[in-house]
């Protein structure tokens, strides 16, 4: 894999900067011993929000890295950034123009050694990225390993993000991703709400991001990062 800032991860936790969370719960987050902390979401995110957000995450030692999807929460200050690229739909805004639009304000401002790209297969229809994006989440097999190809082979992208957000993926799927995967960094993120499903991601991805769980059930997130270190 591709020596990066973001290399090592082996667990994540996405904090959404449109939802709230209270300052117990995030120092328990922080202090978990997850590898990085990435702030996102699909809908509500704004400058101050996550500027917000980001100050309360650097009171602790933590990486901190922003998934910029929109160009209003694009926030100076984080160790690292995560540049989505949306690879299963046919709407060019969301593999390449808004990422242009973006380069054609603050390309100046890019950091571009902390700044990496992410190939997002987004595989459940129902999340808000999916719809929000027009990703065609019905893939089959084949044609995820062609997805997988064209990251990773094709485009060279550091790190290919198998997405089911709100909902636990098929494993047989991401099994498949994995084989396929040579160089990039290999991110699953979707319904992992305990140690038995954040295990079972683990043993295909190299790094699991859990999210919603954070927000429902703080003791269940906690033992998703103890699942991933013991292994
Ligand atoms: C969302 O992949 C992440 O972008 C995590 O998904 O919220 O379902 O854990 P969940």
């Amino acid at each position: 894999m591709n020596g990066t800032w973001h290399s090592h991860w082996r667990h994540a936790f996405k904090l959404d900067p449109d939802k709230s969370i209270g300052d117990e719960a995030l120092e328990a987050i922080c202090m978990s011993g997850t590898d990085g902390i990435i702030v996102g979401g699909s809908s509500g995110v704004t400058y101050e929000n996550t500027i917000d957000l980001m100050a309360r995450i650097r009171r602790y030692e933590v990486d901190c890295a922003l998934e910029v999807s929109t160009l209003e929460g694009a926030v100076p200050g984080f160790d690292g950034y995560f540049v989505p690229l949306v690879l299963n739909t046919e709407r060019s805004e969301w593999i390449v123009g808004r990422q242009l639009q973006g380069l054609m304000e603050y390309g100046t401002f890019v950091p571009w050694e902390e700044t990496a790209a992410q190939g997002y297969i987004i595989l459940n229809g129902d999340a808000t990225a999916a719809k929000l994006t027009g990703a065609n989440a019905d893939l089959t097999e084949s044609e995820l390993v062609a997805h997988i190809q064209l990251a990773d082979r094709l485009l060279r992208l550091p790190a290919v993000y198998i997405e089911y957000s709100g909902t636990f993926g098929n494993m047989d799927m991401l099994r498949a991703a994995s084989r396929h995967v040579r160089d990039a960094q290999l991110f699953y993120g979707g319904g992992i709400d305990s140690a038995e499903k954040a295990a079972q991601a683990a043993e295909f991805a190299h790094v699991i991001v859990v999210g919603n769980v954070i927000y429902t059930d703080l003791n269940a997130a906690l033992s998703t990062v103890r699942a991933v270190k013991a292994r």
